[in-house]
């Protein structure tokens, strides 16, 4: 997509583990009416039939919020839902082959954990990137090393993609991420998980927004 920018705020990532008991469509109401506004459905267990239920729930309530709606890897679930975009790993299809199928007008995300990564990414041309984990987190399985401040500062300095900070994000830890310019910046466990996720998520997406304005 063209000139894309992701939003200034919180960039919201679902996830049926940390919300324990919830349910996924409520919280996911609470983090749109909180500001969010990208919301990635992420879904590594369920059934495919499932998933689709849920992605097409989402896609509804994401056009109702007017937020950006982006399937985690599902290229299948991303054109059937028309979903604004998608999310892949490394180890998924390359950036080029998802492009053909899903054309030039849709958004397409990668997650990055290297410099190296990251500048293949925009010779890729990835829409945006994700920049992590930068602290210890038990959402994702198999993170591998953590890439730390040092690598969000070299992305900051150096990557002309939008990017999106993540890994162990917590509003204890915020302050730090933000001092070192990331505007979009994804908290999982610390919304999905929380007592009160709209309260918890509207305080940290106006933080977000009072550091560097609204896009
Ligand atoms: N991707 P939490 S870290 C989905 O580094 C995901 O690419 C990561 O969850 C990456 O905010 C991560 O609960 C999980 O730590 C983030």
């Amino acid at each position: 997509m063209k000139n894309f920018e992701l939003p200034v705020g919180v960039y919201a990532i679902t996830d049926s583990k940390s919300g324990k008991n919830k349910n996924i469509i409520e919280y996911s109401e609470e983090l749109l009416k909180g500001g969010a506004k990208i919301i990635q459905y992420r879904e590594k267990n369920k059934k495919i039939k499932e998933i689709l239920e849920e992605a097409k729930q989402l896609r509804e309530l994401t056009l109702k919020y007017n937020a950006i709606f982006i399937i985690n890897d599902y290229l299948d679930i991303a054109l059937i839902t028309d979903a604004d975009g998608i999310h892949i790993g490394q180890g998924d299809l390359p950036i080029g082959d998802v492009r053909k199928v899903i054309g030039k007008d849709k958004i397409i995300g990668i997650s990055t954990h290297s410099p190296q990564q990251a500048k293949q990414a925009v010779l890729d041309g990835a829409d945006y990137i994700g920049v992590g984990p930068i602290y210890y987190t038990e959402t994702k399985v198999d993170i591998g090393e953590l890439v730390t401040l040092d690598y969000l500062e070299y992305v900051e300095k150096n990557i002309p993609l939008p990017y999106v900070a993540i890994g162990g994000i917590k509003e204890s830890n915020i302050d730090e991420i933000i001092k070192r310019g990331a505007k979009s910046i994804c908290l999982v466990s610390e919304l999905v998980g929380a007592e009160n996720t709209l309260e918890t998520t509207k305080r940290i997406n106006d933080k977000i927004i009072a550091n560097f304005g609204k896009n």
